[in-house]
């Protein structure tokens, strides 16, 4: 006799994701269809559910970290800005994106030879890989390699290697929030090439500005280039949700692509990504603008 997988965050049918913290009195909800996978891993609550609208679920912590409906949206911003804001990206480094969505986009690009990841949390791919049929697709290419174990320590040991580093981190609390932070920007810029470019997970404007004006600050101290952009996502807290782009070029100008897909190329291999979209991604709203342009 089978018995159905639970998670103290399903009530009635509902996934709730509540935090007092990150986005207190409001909660996306979204109705499940089926648990595929409840457990602790060494370091987090890994749940994976099938949902009635959004396809399955990869929810960490109690936070959802992606829906197969919508995260290309997330995974195709965080990259291209990155690698296009680059003149010839060719090793590309992935901190945290366990889930394999952002290397699934860093190898559209051609003139990647290789692409690292490193996640610590083995569980978080082997998911990916059961469940996450779009996702996975990262991992299958030959110019990638998988590492598990810590990105600060990972870190330390490169220096002057990577055109690009991506970091596809969780919310900064616990753990996470040392991904925020000046030292870890200083470790990043030490692991990239002369011209090297970042992006990183930078919150959402509606809910977060202070975390954000922080993150900048803590980038501007590293990088002569720092800017925000966003993209819009209906299942993370608010519907939008920014990334920090940074280069070690002063001259750089994140806001106008280097390089492109062209037109007929993009439309088949991107959903939300294009070089318009690429730019309009800087804009932000006055309140937004004014609060970050303090900072
Ligand atoms: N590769 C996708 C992983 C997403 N990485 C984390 C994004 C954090 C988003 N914060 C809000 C999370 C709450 N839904």
């Amino acid at each position: 006799m089978s018995t159905e997988l639970t998670h103290p965050s399903i009530v009635d049918g509902w996934f709730r994701e509540i935090s007092d913290t990150m986005w207190p009195g409001e909660a996306m909800t979204l109705r499940v269809k089926k648990v595929l996978h409840a457990a602790k891993s060494k370091y987090q609550d890994v749940l994976v559910f099938e949902s009635t609208d959004y396809g399955n679920v990869l929810v960490l912590d109690g936070a959802i970290q992606a829906t197969e409906r919508d995260e290309f949206s997330y995974q195709e911003m965080i990259t291209h800005l990155a690698l296009n804001s680059h003149p010839n990206p060719k090793k590309v480094l992935v901190i945290g994106g366990g889930d394999g969505g952002v290397l699934r986009e860093v190898v559209k690009h051609k003139c990647v030879e290789e692409a690292v990841l490193c996640d610590i949390d083995e569980m978080v791919p082997e998911v990916s890989k059961l469940y996450l049929k779009e996702m996975k697709k990262g991992f299958e290419d030959e110019r990638v390699t998988v590492h598990i174990g810590d990105g600060f320590k990972f870190l330390a040991e490169y220096k002057n290697t990577f055109d690009c580093i991506i970091t596809d981190s969780s919310d900064p609390e616990g753990p996470a929030a040392s991904l925020f932070q000046k030292p870890y920007f200083e470790l990043l810029s030490d692991a990239l090439t002369e011209k090297g470019v970042i992006t990183t997970q930078a919150e959402s404007i509606w809910l977060h500005l202070d975390i954000i004006k922080d993150l900048k600050k803590a980038c501007k101290s590293v990088f002569p280039t720092v800017e925000y952009a966003y993209t819009t996502i209906p299942t993370y807290p608010s519907g939008q949700i920014g990334f920090m782009v940074c280069s070690k070029d002063p001259n750089a100008t994140p806001k106008v692509p280097l390089r492109f897909f062209d037109d007929e190329e993009n439309d088949k291999i991107n959903k939300y990504y294009n070089k318009e979209i690429h730019s309009a991604s800087f804009v932000l709203p006055t309140w937004a603008r004014k609060a970050l342009n303090e900072a």
